[in-house]
């Protein structure tokens, strides 16, 4: 049992390859930092290769070791994660866990991971699942958004939804880890999702989906007129729910104005029926649109109900909170432009996308004009328009899920065309394989879109690809939207199932590489080691408490400072892994054999995992991620020694 300090001198963070590789000048540093040995002397052939060529053979093609100019936040659907990408190699970097169990870093098994996974549940969740000694390791993520600060991206956190329990979760941008989820009372399924755009996030509005009684009791199932859906509005900051709205018909999709006053929700369902044929009977449903100024000064008033402990407003039709818009037919996606003025309502099972003037919104809600008066295009495009992204030249981009196309159109022609004008606001169609959902352009829903991007994600890739058996990949394609037309320059498969993404410029994503020591992620281990009386950071202690045991070891490349270590059948065992190495890149694990165990423990964090050591004998631990030459001897033996 080493006390692994000493080696942690030889360890200081090196110039990262990248300063070593980009400049004649520095070429010198590059043989002083090989000699130094790296991270663990192994990467020393990689180290000495040419830098890659800038040899982008066309526009889109990001060459070995080139970085790409753009973030992808995708989200995953029902796999439940976040995945990162990179724009335009539409490489993929990274996957968050966030509602799933992962394998790879023990998100759903360390400590850390299931205290963020139940702390924000309702209470008689938790209590279901204590019952049922279960943590929720499934959701449907639907929709990725980065919080914004005067109408752009900020880089702070990504907000995203389960549409399948009715959660909403956080990532912090600083370390691209989940560190908040929580569920949302008196809803059904979480579908559309969307930060305040201005002033900042600020709320993240919520869109509850599914009608469902409140209370739901159990008491009431065939009198739909008391199922109700309701639009919530989180503070981004401290993920507590701000207030309720409750909504006649279904909410769908939503988008938030670049004025801070309104946040607009499609709707579909105004039938308000419950089966298929009910559900879509009429011609029209609507978009409602929230009043955000009258509804804090509402809930400032104490004008609401306290239902499952957070405020309810009644926006039902003829409340002043909210306005409702006819819209054709079971309306989609809701998708604000950046030039801060209108909002595309796509029309899904309507031909049309239907364009709101938010400027004329104060004189809907002043009765001044019909709630449709704010409507100035309606544009028919094709079959099955589900979602808009924007460029900055006044040009929208929406998807055709029947027509299998991308349909590029004007908005000011859209909107002259409504007026009477003979012009065409249609400028190009591009064919996509097959069937898209989502699209998104680079910084398209900012203010400050580049224009250059449009990725479209597609339900079906049929014969684009290999055939893998009858579970395919979607097929996420990106268009170069540059030019006056459209040209379709690369196929992406994907697993299971990215609804929607966003496309980040680079510079506003700066995550850190290492681990602050500090991190509040995981305070409950930091405070056990308080009351323990042992050092977190350099621990090497086995704590014996009645039948609790709790060993604290840390790791430095290649080492755990535990070699070994001593429990009792039936103890509950609690290991806390520090890893003190502060190199780039040098994540360690701690993987327990034949005890089902796997965590993640990157460079200065701590990781801890709980079990009950009910299996006696020598059970090896081992280092799970690659860190040194001698990665394959990183590892140390639990033994259990029989009751007795
Ligand atoms: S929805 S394919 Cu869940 Cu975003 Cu429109
Ligand atoms: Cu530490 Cu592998």
């Amino acid at each position: 049992m080493a006390n692994l300090k000493h080696l942690k001198e030889r360890k200081k963070t090196g110039p990262s390859r990248r300063d070593v590789l980009t400049g004649p000048a520095k070429l010198a540093a590059a043989g002083a930092f090989v000699s130094a040995g790296g991270a663990g002397g192994l990467l020393t052939g990689s180290m000495l290769a040419a830098p890659a060529a800038n040899a982008a053979e066309g526009k889109g093609s990001v060459g070995p070791g080139e970085l790409d100019e753009y973030y992808g936040f995708w989200s995953s659907g029902q796999a439940g994660e976040l995945r990162i990408m990179g724009v335009p190699s539409m490489r993929e970097l990274m996957r968050v866990p966030v509602f799933n169990r992962c394998s790879a870093t023990g998100w759903g098994q360390s400590n850390e991971s299931k205290k963020i996974l139940t702390e924000g549940l309702l209470p008689e969740t938790k209590e279901y699942l204590d019952k049922h000694g279960e943590v929720w390791l499934n959701g449907d993520l639907h929709h990725p958004h980065m919080s914004f600060t005067d109408g752009t991206y900020d880089g702070r956190y990504l907000f995203v939804n389960d549409k399948a329990n009715t959660r909403v979760a956080r990532i912090r941008c600083d370390v691209m880890k989940c560190d908040k989820i929580i569920e949302i009372p008196n809803a059904s399924s979480i579908h559309g999702l969307r930060p305040q755009k201005f002033p900042r996030t600020g709320y993240v509005f919520a869109n509850g989906e599914h009608r469902v009684p409140i209370p739901n009791d159990g008491k009431i199932l065939d009198e739909p007129e008391k199922y109700h859906a309701v639009f919530t509005a989180i503070d981004g900051d401290t993920m507590e729910i701000a207030w309720q709205v409750i909504v006649d018909g279904n909410l769908d999709n939503c988008d938030a104005d670049y004025q801070g006053l309104y946040a607009i929700s499609t709707c579909y369902n105004g039938e308000e029926g419950v089966t298929l044929a009910e559900m879509t009977a009429n011609e029209q449903d609507w978009a409602v649109v929230f009043d955000l100024k009258a509804i804090e000064a509402a809930v400032k008033k104490g004008d609401f109900k306290k239902i499952g402990g957070v405020p309810v407003l009644n926006g039902q039709k003829g409340s002043k909170y909210t306005r409702y818009i006819p819209i054709s037919n079971s309306p989609h996606g809701c998708n604000t432009a950046p030039d801060g003025r209108h909002v595309v309502i796509n029309g899904k099972l309507s031909p049309t996308v239907s364009v709101i003037d938010v400027t004329k919104l104060p004189d809907v809600f002043a009765d001044k004009i019909k709630p449709r008066g704010c409507i100035v295009a309606e544009p028919e495009l094709g079959l099955g328009p589900l979602h808009t992204a924007f460029d900055g030249k006044g040009n929208a981009y929406t998807t055709l899920f029947l027509d299998s196309q991308v349909a590029k159109w004007s908005i000011e022609k859209a909107i002259r065309a409504f007026k009477g004008e003979k012009v065409n606001p249609i400028l190009d169609k591009v064919d996509v394989h097959y069937q898209p959902g989502h699209n998104h352009s680079a910084m398209g829903e900012t203010k400050e879109p580049d224009g250059n991007w449009l990725v479209s994600l597609n339900k079906f890739s049929k014969d684009r690809f290999l055939n893998v058996g009858p579970l395919k990949p979607e097929n996420d394609q990106l268009i170069d939207i540059s030019g006056d037309k459209m040209k379709l320059v690369h196929d992406g498969p994907t697993f299971a199932e990215p609804h929607d993404c966003i496309i980040v410029r680079a510079d506003i994503v700066n995550p850190k590489s290492v681990w602050d020591r500090k991190d509040p992620i995981w305070e409950e281990a930091r405070q056990q080691a308080k009351k323990d009386k042992v050092d977190l950071d350099w621990g090497e202690h086995v704590i014996r408490d009645g039948n609790k045991v709790r060993v604290y070891m840390h790791s430095v490349a290649p080492s755990f400072s535990l070699e070994k270590f001593t429990v009792k059948q039936g103890n509950e065992v609690t290991v806390y892994v520090t890893n003190m190495d502060d190199v780039d890149d040098l994540t360690h694990g701690f993987t327990l054999s034949n005890y089902g165990i796997a965590i993640e423990v990157p460079a200065q964090a701590t990781a801890s995992v709980t079990f009950i050591a009910d299996r006696p004998g020598v059970h090896w631990f081992y280092c799970q991620w690659f860190c040194h030459a001698l990665h394959m001897e990183m590892r140390g033996r639990m033994l259990v020694e029989p009751k007795s």
